[in-house]
């Protein structure tokens, strides 16, 4: 069986393409929309222990985090977003799922990168995040929330530095490109083809919460990460049958 919100919704046989990535759409904006507020942690001591699979949102300071997940789950004020930068200074969880079910959990993580911030807490987050992404284990993905008027900072090349190793060993990344409104068509597909050269083949998405640029997308391929096709197992044989001989086979000697 293969979790995908399009086979799940349509047969693919006879509905049109557009139909089907309409409602694998509508399954994960649905599903996004079911987005709780789990905890907050200031430390990562205190993050419950999940066994679901956790989705962060990671990247510079002001860089609209928080604003894509209020985006991405249709809810106003489930993160906290605000002009100020710096604003997000724990790590928030938010958990989906249909009935109740926990099935994934978002993780909004504090920003880096802001100047006004005292030394020592940012040497003290840096930690934190590199801490974070290197041991958490029911990390499944990173969004890397980059705005593309600045590129990737030096920050953001320690912190793909950090999870590289992880990367290569099947954790999911994607880059979204947030503010995409600033940016006329021409500017949009520069940022987007400069990017996908840096992220090394990883998936990039231009994104606009102000316009409503991408929510889709984004939302279709978290719910993926979050429902990975389930491999069908090799069917074992019954001990019994395994035991005995097939019909055709010659029987066996009673002498030896
Ligand atoms: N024009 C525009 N502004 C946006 C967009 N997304 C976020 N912003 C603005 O950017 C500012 C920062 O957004 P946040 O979502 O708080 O950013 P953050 O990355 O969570 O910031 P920290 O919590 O400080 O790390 C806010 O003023 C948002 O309104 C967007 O798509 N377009
Ligand atoms: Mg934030």
């Amino acid at each position: 069986m293969t979790h995908t919100p399009t086979r799940a919704a349509s047969d693919p046989a006879h509905a049109p393409q557009k139909t089907a990535s309409a409602s694998a759409a509508v399954i994960a904006m649905g599903w996004m929309h079911t987005a709780k507020f789990l905890t907050t942690a200031p430390e990562l001591k205190f993050l419950p222990e999940l066994q679901v699979p956790e989705i962060a949102f990671v990247g510079r300071s002001n860089a609209g985090k928080s604003t894509c997940i209020n985006t991405l789950t249709q809810q106003k004020r489930l993160a906290f977003a605000s002009k100020t930068p710096g604003r997000t200074q724990s790590i928030n969880l938010f958990s989906l799922g249909k009935q109740g079910v926990t099935d994934a959990v978002l993780a909004d993580l504090p920003g880096y990168g802001y100047a006004a911030v005292p030394k020592a807490d940012k040497w003290r987050w840096q930690q934190v995040m590199a801490n974070y992404l290197v041991t958490r284990e029911n990390l499944t993905g990173i969004v890397l929330m980059c705005d593309p008027r600045h590129g990737l900072t030096e920050l953001d090349e320690i912190l793909l530095d950090v999870v590289r190793p992880r990367v290569e060993e099947g954790l999911k990344f994607l880059v979204v490109l947030t503010k995409a409104d600033k940016l006329n068509k021409t500017e949009a597909a520069k940022a987007l083809s400069i990017m996908q050269l840096q992220a090394g083949g990883g998936s990039v998405k231009l994104f606009s919460a102000l316009k409503k640029q991408g929510v889709d997308e984004v939302a279709e391929l978290l719910w993926q990460w979050a429902h990975p096709p389930v491999k069908a197992e090799k069917p074992t044989r019954p001990a019994i049958e395994a035991a005995a001989p097939a019909a055709d086979a010659p029987a066996a000697d009673p002498q030896g």
